[in-house]
């Protein structure tokens, strides 16, 4: 899965790139080139099964974060700048961005004051502006050519659609589109058609009192839209993260941080985007496979391999209830709880598979 951070300039959003990557040193001041890493995603059922397994190995899942410069809004005459930063966001499977509630003096803040509501509505213009920009250039090159090619007929009535709906102050995501003309907007990697979450970055007393200004607004904008929210302080988590675990523990206590940032962003991007994990288990590997919601067991074979996949004849599936309440495979299989399933059972979260295949 990939992530990319977008907001406005100063917002926290390469603090919180560093939180979640544990990257000290991101590359250079992050002015030009978008900063990429990699988080790992944190998993209570992982980390039961290796409590069992004792592996050599223990590999969770993981998220491709990029974190691009902050968005310079567009003038008066509708001119933006951000187009340029935005094109390392546009193959990412949502876009999280990072809405500035903490306030401090020192830190710059380009509308020079702090309005959560105004600021996720400046950053969706911009979006909206890099995505009207691919479309007017795509216009003008199919009608230049002498005449339209049958097969573009159809992608221009489309995209004069898009057009429309942009110019009208929507974003892509509303829009009602058949298969078909999914398929056809796919290649364009529209950034307003990218799922969205809204991480509310605070400061350590708007985080302890779970306030901020205006966030009844926020939160009303946020429901009307189904756009989810994650709350973080990525300063002072960043901050002590740097600490041993120890005093970790009674600072995040202190400040009322009950789970890190990564654990709440990735839980509402797996649930954003319809995703679970299963489990594959042994001495050596014990590893974190996520799937989309739904997966067969014979697909989801083919996350590991084609082979898998292709010489699939039946799976071991244990469920992880049961697994941490037998405490091993041994005992599983001794009160039947292994089942063997066929290659259209429907995988769920946490479930411990071992394929059988042949090729
Ligand atoms: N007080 C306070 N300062 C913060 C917080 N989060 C970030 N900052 C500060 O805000 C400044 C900008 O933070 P960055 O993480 O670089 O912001 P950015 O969004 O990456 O900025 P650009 O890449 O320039 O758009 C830094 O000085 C941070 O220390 C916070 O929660 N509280
Ligand atoms: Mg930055």
């Amino acid at each position: 899965m990939k992530i990319g951070l977008v907001g406005l300039p100063s917002t926290g959003k390469t603090t919180f790139f560093q939180l979640l990557t544990e990257s000290v040193s991101p590359n250079g001041k992050g002015r030009t080139d978008a900063n990429i890493g990699t988080a790992e995603v944190p998993d209570d059922k992982i980390d039961y099964v290796a409590s069992v397994y004792k592996p050599e190995q223990i590999i969770n899942a993981t998220i491709e974060v990029i974190d691009v410069q902050g968005l310079q809004p567009a003038d008066s005459n509708g001119k933006s700048s951000s187009a340029h930063f935005l094109e390392a966001v546009r193959q990412v499977d949502a876009l999280v961005h990072v809405v500035r509630a903490f306030e401090d003096d020192s830190v710059y803040h380009i509308e020079g004051d702090i309005d959560p509501l105004r600021d996720i509505e400046i950053v969706n213009l911009e979006l909206l502006f890099a995505d009207l920009a691919v479309i007017e250039n795509r216009i003008e090159r199919i009608e230049a050519t002498k005449k339209v090619a049958k097969e573009h007929l159809e992608e221009l009535e489309l995209i004069k659609r898009c057009k429309e709906c942009l110019e009208n102050g929507d974003l892509l995501y509303s829009m009602d589109l058949n298969d078909e003309e999914r398929k056809i907007l796919r290649t364009y990697n529209f950034l307003t058609e990218r799922p969205l979450i809204l991480l509310i970055n605070m400061d350590e007393d708007q985080f302890l009192e779970d306030n901020y200004k205006d966030k009844e607004k926020v939160l009303a904008y946020a429901k009307d839209k189904g756009i989810p929210l994650v709350n973080v302080s990525a300063k002072i988590e960043l901050e002590i993260s740097e600490l041993e675990e120890e005093d970790y523990n009674i600072f995040m206590e202190d400040l009322g941080i009950e789970k890190p940032g990564i654990n709440r962003l990735a839980e509402a991007a797996y649930d954003l985007l319809g995703l679970v994990s299963f489990i594959t288990a042994g001495p050596r590997i014990v590893k974190a496979w996520p799937i989309r919601r739904n997966t067969t067991a014979k697909e989801a074979g083919g996350k590991i391999h084609s082979d898998i996949e292709r010489g699939f004849i039946r799976a071991e599936v244990a469920k992880f209830e049961d697994f941490k309440k037998y405490g091993s495979m041994q005992e599983l299989k001794e009160h039947g709880l292994v089942k063997l399933e066929g290659k259209d059972a429907i995988i769920e979260d946490g479930d411990i598979i071992n394929f059988r295949f042949n090729v």
